[in-house]
């Protein structure tokens, strides 16, 4: 089994997508090759492109894709595929698959689902993430749908975080601003080949302009991502973005900042693990305890807490 370790460390891809696979589902050896690949990890820019269903985030991936290679950079994409049948939304593979990039060795693409996953989606994506790190791929983009609270932590995993706008949101540009809006490095009004986009450009626009003087300038990219009109321009801005966090020092915070929350993804999962099983085993009479108030929740969960021993192993060394 450790040949498979040897022969990702040699290049191998096919290796590395079936130690991907291991990683994902967390076997022992996914988790021994999460510690071990560790350390050759740090070089890789991570991307994320989050935004609404059907908003072309996987088409924009594949156009970015493949304006990457044009600029020589490898690039692997890591996308949560909600797989919905009313947005229209294709997989990012097939995606890739419609363009000349397909057979390239340079370009590399994961989809994952969230059915009927082992834990939290966020710990896997941070493990694969690594995992392509160190492989050496030079862009690692996640592409995840931006609704809930989970997408938006998802979105602080990256160094660069691409918000995908599209018209016929309604006013939804205004709805995102309170979550959303502050994770975006970079704002992308992607199907400006449709005569509401001009419009959405203009809604951010007068948005920083209220947001005042004193919060970040985030520029804004137009794309067609069906036919990579801004495209290129755009792949251009996360690079720029990429030399700005590196002159500022901004990187290493990011860095650290995010592989903060990659620990507290992990301790938090263990520990709801524990917490639920101890639920699980709480004893008939303590449960009836809560329904004749002989006790309050206050006190049994402090009970609780004080019943977990928690010196958890977060799976095999
Ligand atoms: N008119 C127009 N259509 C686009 C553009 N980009 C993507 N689309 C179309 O929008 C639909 C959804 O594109 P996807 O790339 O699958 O969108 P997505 O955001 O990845 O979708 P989910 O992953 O399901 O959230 C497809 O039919 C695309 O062809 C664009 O720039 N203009
Ligand atoms: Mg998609």
């Amino acid at each position: 089994m450790s040949d498979l370790l040897a022969r990702v460390r040699a290049g191998d891809r096919r290796a590395l997508a079936r130690l991907l696979t291991h990683v994902e589902n967390r076997t022992p050896l996914g988790l021994a090759a999460e510690r071990e690949f560790f350390r050759q990890t740090g070089r890789a820019h991570l991307v994320g492109i989050t935004g609404p269903p059907g908003a072309g985030k996987s088409t924009l991936i594949a156009a970015l894709a493949r304006e990457a290679r044009r600029l020589g950079l490898t690039i692997a994409v890591l996308a949560v595929d909600p797989t919905s049948p009313i947005t229209g939304g294709a997989v990012m593979g097939d995606r890739i698959r419609m363009l000349d990039i397909a057979s390239d060795d340079g370009v590399f693409v994961r989809s994952l689902t969230s059915r009927g996953r082992c834990g939290g989606l966020a710990p896997s994506l941070c493990a694969m993430a690594h995992l392509l790190d160190a492989f050496g791929f030079d862009l690692i983009v996640l592409e995840t749908v931006g609704a809930g609270q989970d997408d938006v932590e998802i979105a602080r995993l990256a160094d660069t975080t691409v918000l995908v706008l599209v018209p016929g949101l309604g006013d939804h540009v205004q709805a995102l601003k309170a979550g959303t809006l502050e994770i975006a490095d970079i704002f992308v009004v992607n199907k400006a080949d449709l005569p509401e986009a001009a419009r959405v450009v203009g809604d951010l626009r007068s948005l920083q302009r209220l947001a005042g003087a004193a919060s970040p300038h985030i520029p804004i990219h137009a794309t067609v991502a069906t036919t990579g009109d801004g495209v290129a321009s755009l792949l251009q801005g996360i690079l720029d973005h990429r030399t700005q966090l590196d002159a500022t020092g901004q990187r290493l915070e990011r860095l650290q900042r995010r592989l903060l929350s990659e620990v507290r993804f992990l301790a938090l999962e263990a520990l709801e693990e524990r917490l639920d099983s101890a639920l699980a085993a709480l004893p008939e009479n303590e449960r009836a305890a809560l329904v004749t108030r002989q006790v309050d929740p206050r006190t049994l969960a402090e009970r609780l807490l004080k019943g977990l021993r928690l010196n958890l192993p977060l799976g095999s060394h």
